[in-house]
């Protein structure tokens, strides 16, 4: 649903982030409403016809209302947001070891800096910051229909990698290695933004993210393995940024 001029979804999951987003919206706006209605009938009601009679909303019968009313937002609003919120966790975005475990899943590093996202895939061998690593600068390029694991960390300040059409964001950050996965169910080409605000240039971290058919990413990952063991230095320390695919056992 795109009432709220949310970006285009084109990811499998985010229909679960648009759900949470559309409802915790729908109610805030039932209830400014409702006060909103309540507040104006107060001042048509009473106004300066008769005289205003006071009380400090501490008797019995004000705080049994109050409990009430806190109970039943808690019941309908936020218990529910809460038990979908836990749900999605765990059953998608938390869910590395279904990612994982799929023989199609892509596998990319990142390393944000000042001001560019640098990605990083493995190569033929499987295994990352080695010779045939194919390395890509404010360009990811990621196959429709797969699990896309990234992993991600930053050589300077905090920055957020953030795919709006991917209903993905997260930090990185230095000396960390965080990491989200998704998948892409529409081809075409979406907007990679920082969302942290990172420096001067911050407005600058504009990537763009590539869903290609498989085959045709197949392709692309054949040229960009050879350009990129073209251009590998191995003296070239600060290029040789990646590490071993952390394997998480948490969660
Ligand atoms: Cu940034």
């Amino acid at each position: 649903m795109d009432f709220l001029g949310l970006p285009h979804d084109a990811s499998v999951n985010g229909y679960r982030i648009d759900h949470l987003i559309n409802e915790t919206s729908f109610f805030v706006i039932l209830f400014f409403v409702v006060t909103a209605a309540l507040m104006l009938y107060a001042c048509l009601r009473h106004g300066e016809r008769h005289q205003a009679s006071y009380d400090h909303g501490d008797t019995w019968k004000s705080f049994r209302w109050t409990l009430a009313v806190a109970a039943a937002i808690f019941l309908v609003v936020d218990g529910p947001l809460l038990v979908e919120s836990l749900t999605d966790l765990r059953e998608v975005f938390f869910n590395f070891a279904y990612a994982e475990s799929q023989p199609q899943a892509v596998r990319i590093e990142i390393n944000a800096h000042q001001w560019i996202w640098t990605a990083r895939y493995a190569g033929p061998d499987g295994k990352f910051n080695t010779a045939d690593d194919i390395v890509t600068t404010n360009d990811v390029v990621i196959p429709q229909g797969a699990p896309v694991i990234i992993q991600i960390t930053s050589t300077d300040v905090i920055h957020s990698f953030n795919l709006p059409n991917m209903r993905m964001k997260i930090d990185a950050v230095p000396g960390i290695v965080n990491r989200m996965w998704f998948e892409a169910k529409e081809t075409g080409q979406f907007d990679i933004a920082c969302a942290q605000h990172c420096g001067s240039n911050h407005y600058k971290m504009k990537g763009t993210l590539t869903v290609l058919p498989r085959a045709d990413y197949n392709r692309w990952l054949g040229e960009a393995s050879a350009n990129s063991s073209r251009g590998f230095d191995p003296d070239d320390a600060e290029a040789h940024w990646g590490w071993d695919w952390a394997a998480y056992s948490r969660i």
